[in-house]
């Protein structure tokens, strides 16, 4: 079995309002030189939707209301022991203007205009998935540059909510 302590719940959000999306530009920490949506690790205190508005706001500048879960995805680097268990939020209205913020850039992309070569390379795999509506579950396993060894991907009805026990942990 897996160490518990080696999993991290991390969350992502993209806001998508038909045609266009939002994503950032990630200018340090994990991920730099991508674009990606907003988000990060959950405080203690936080239950996971708290946390997602809290990284929106702090790296995009605006207030996301209403957020759906669309998917959850396991990242794990061969040769290291932790998993990042990923939750992935969609939101089609906010408050505010999208501004620079220390850690990201905000930009608006035509969902046919989408960076993918500038991206997470798994973020090809499941967009699709998200920007139909379709709810997801994966895991990918990536080597030391980042590149993909083995993956899966399935579109599910419902989403288990189990990470609100682990995290009160
Ligand atoms: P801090 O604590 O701010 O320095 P940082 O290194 O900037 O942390 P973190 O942990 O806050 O990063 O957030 C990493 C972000 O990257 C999360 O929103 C999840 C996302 N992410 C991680 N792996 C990803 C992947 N393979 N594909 C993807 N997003 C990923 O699309």
């Amino acid at each position: 079995m897996r160490d518990k302590n080696a999993r991290k719940i991390l969350t992502l959000c993209l806001v998508h309002q038909h045609p266009r999306i939002l994503l950032g530009f990630k200018k340090r920490g994990f991920g730099e030189g991508r674009w990606n949506g907003f988000g990060g690790k959950i405080k203690k205190e936080e239950i996971i939707e708290e946390a997602v508005k809290r990284e929106v706001y702090e790296e995009a500048g605006i207030d996301v209301s209403n957020i759906n879960k669309s998917g959850i995805l396991e990242f794990e680097f061969k040769g290291n022991p932790e998993i990042l268990e990923v939750h992935i939020f969609r939101s089609d209205n906010f408050n505010g203007q999208p501004k620079e913020s220390e850690e990201m850039k905000p930009k608006w992309f035509h969902i046919k205009k989408i960076p993918f070569h500038k991206m997470w390379p798994d973020d090809k795999h499941w967009l699709p998935l998200f920007l139909a509506g379709k709810k997801f579950r994966g895991r990918f396993l990536f080597d030391e540059s980042d590149n993909i060894l083995e993956h899966n991907l399935s579109v599910v009805k419902r989403l288990e909510e189990n990470n609100r026990k682990r995290q009160r942990k």
